[in-house]
């Protein structure tokens, strides 16, 4: 037994992961279901570093030593549980499995429990990055037990992406905590895209800019506050010409978005946790709207309009504004989603770092951006923050660009062009700095019909009035 890590299940992500554990001097023992997949990588990259090819479970597990660190990357799911269901009675007590997959994180609850019973350490971990960030680096969130961390954490932060010479990997929390963070970071990537791409379509319906003129906004974008992965893929992606009409590549792309369910799961919990990540959900939505077919075909040309197109004497001007607007929109989103792991870290006993978060975001994931560095230095300045987005620094931050926000919600609206996230980051970031809500107005319709109770705000307890009586108040 030789190799210090193993990884079964070679698709792009495992096999890419492979190497990149490889060509960092590990020597990795890979295996998949179907041995062609093994056999081309030990073929075409055996040459980078130092592979021992399994063709059978037995064998791979045989060929590491011990702790045993085994990465299974195979399809979330069912499949998950097949590999595990073949390795676990291979293994011994204190060896470590690795689910490196997009894994739901209740099913990685579970399966910690499952393992941890027959001694083994399950770690749930978060790999973001796609296909590149696999080879060249990802952003890591891996969770279990802290003593599976001492061993495996060491491996993980020499293949992670690096920043600052800091990697982008650090241990999590216990249980699904790593799977958990890795939602969350979906979810943020969805509010991300949505709120670039209404910030497109301002440009683009709303200015009549081109997809290759829009593209170079977006590139101007990226060399300030909002510079990021996914800002510098908008301006490549609207730069693009399509090799087979001679237009815009954006134009001939079909205008439904997929999902393959982390901004769903996001939402789901969210709801059970009971926190308002509107600029999340509204672009989960976004993307099931684009998809609602039957739904759209019976509403173009048929549902009125009534718009007032966009009033605009200062082009540059209406650009910057919308530039603020994105930047503000997207501190909502990216407040929301750590309000999320908050409440999650309380309510599941995790013990997460938000600010530790932020800081292996900034490299190898998707959400990879300058921002995350102002995030981390919020949190070291208030380790429990109540709301990021009133941290000093994005407070104000925000408040230099709310003129603009109302400016660009207000004309979109008239103007008939959706911008749901937008919309909704600026009714939150109201409802949030409202001193009083009209909740107290829904608290007296629920006592009214369901002698739900309410609290006063001049006095403490718990009160009803007896509406269909002589409307007299009692404390409850
Ligand atoms: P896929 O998600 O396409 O899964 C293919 C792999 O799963 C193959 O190795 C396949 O083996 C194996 N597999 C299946 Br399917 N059923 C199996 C079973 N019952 N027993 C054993 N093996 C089984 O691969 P991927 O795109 O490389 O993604 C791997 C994981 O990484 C997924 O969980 C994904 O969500 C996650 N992820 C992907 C990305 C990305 O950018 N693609 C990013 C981050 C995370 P076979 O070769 O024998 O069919």
């Amino acid at each position: 037994a030789r190799a210090q890590i193993g990884v079964t299940g070679l698709a792009v992500m495992g096999r890419n992961l492979a190497r990149n554990f490889a060509r960092n001097g590990f020597v990795v023992a890979v295996h998949n279901r179907s041995v062609g997949r093994m056999r081309s990588l030990v073929a075409e990259h055996g040459g980078e570093g130092e592979f021992v090819g399994a063709e059978s479970m037995a064998d791979f597990v045989a060929a590491l030593e011990r702790p045993r660190k085994v990465v299974v990357m195979v399809k979330a799911g069912a499949a998950t549980d097949a590999v595990i269901d073949e390795l676990v009675p291979l293994l011994e007590p204190g060896d470590i499995v690795i689910d490196a997959g997009n894994a739901h994180f209740p099913d990685t609850v579970r399966r910690e429990a499952a393992l941890a019973g027959r001694g083994l350490h399950f770690v749930g971990c978060g790999v973001s990055g796609g296909e590149e960030g696999a080879l060249l680096g990802p952003s890591i969130m891996p969770g279990g037990s802290r003593e599976s961390y001492e061993v495996l954490g060491p491996i993980l932060e020499k293949v992670a992406a690096t920043v600052d010479g800091v990697p982008c990997c650090t241990y999590v929390g216990p249980q699904g905590a790593g799977h958990f963070v890795k939602m969350v970071h979906n979810g943020i990537e969805y509010a991300d895209m949505q709120l670039i791409a209404e910030a497109y379509d301002l440009l683009r319906q709303g200015l009549g800019m081109s997809a290759a003129e829009i593209g170079e906004v977006f590139a101007q974008w990226n060399t300030g506050d909002l510079e990021s992965f996914l800002i510098e893929i908008t301006a490549d992606v609207l730069a693009h010409t399509d090799p087979l009409t001679g237009g815009a590549f954006v134009d001939v792309v079909a205008d439904r978005a997929e999902q393959k369910g982390t901004g769903r799961w996001t939402v789901q919990n969210a709801l059970d946790l009971g926190v308002p990540i509107t600029g999340i959900a509204e672009a989960t939505f976004a993307r099931a709207l684009s998809g609602s077919v039957p739904q759209r075909a019976a509403a173009v040309g048929v549902l009125a309009a009534d718009t007032v197109a966009l009033q605009v004497d200062d082009r540059d001007a209406f650009v910057e504004d919308v530039r603020r607007a994105l930047y503000a929109s997207k501190v909502v989103a990216y407040s929301q989603g750590f309000d999320q792991i908050a409440a999650a870290s309380a309510q599941y006993g995790w013990g997460i770092d938000r600010g530790a978060m932020a800081r292996i975001w900034r490299g190898g994931c998707i959400i990879r951006a300058r921002f995350l560095d102002r995030i981390t230095q919020a949190y070291e300045r208030e380790a429990d923050l109540p709301l990021l987005l009133a941290d000093p620094y994005f407070a104000d931050a925000v408040a230099q660009g709310v003129g603009a926000w109302r400016r660009v919600v207000s004309a979109a609206t008239l103007a008939g062009i959706p911008t749901p996230a937008f919309s909704s980051s600026l009714a939150y970031y109201d409802g949030v700095r409202a001193e009083r809500l009209p909740a107290n107005l829904i608290q007296a319709q629920r006592d009214f019909f369901g002698a739900h109770t309410y609290a006063r705000t001049d006095r403490p307890g718990t009160f009803h009035t007896d509406w269909s009586g002589d409307r007299t108040e009692t404390e409850a």
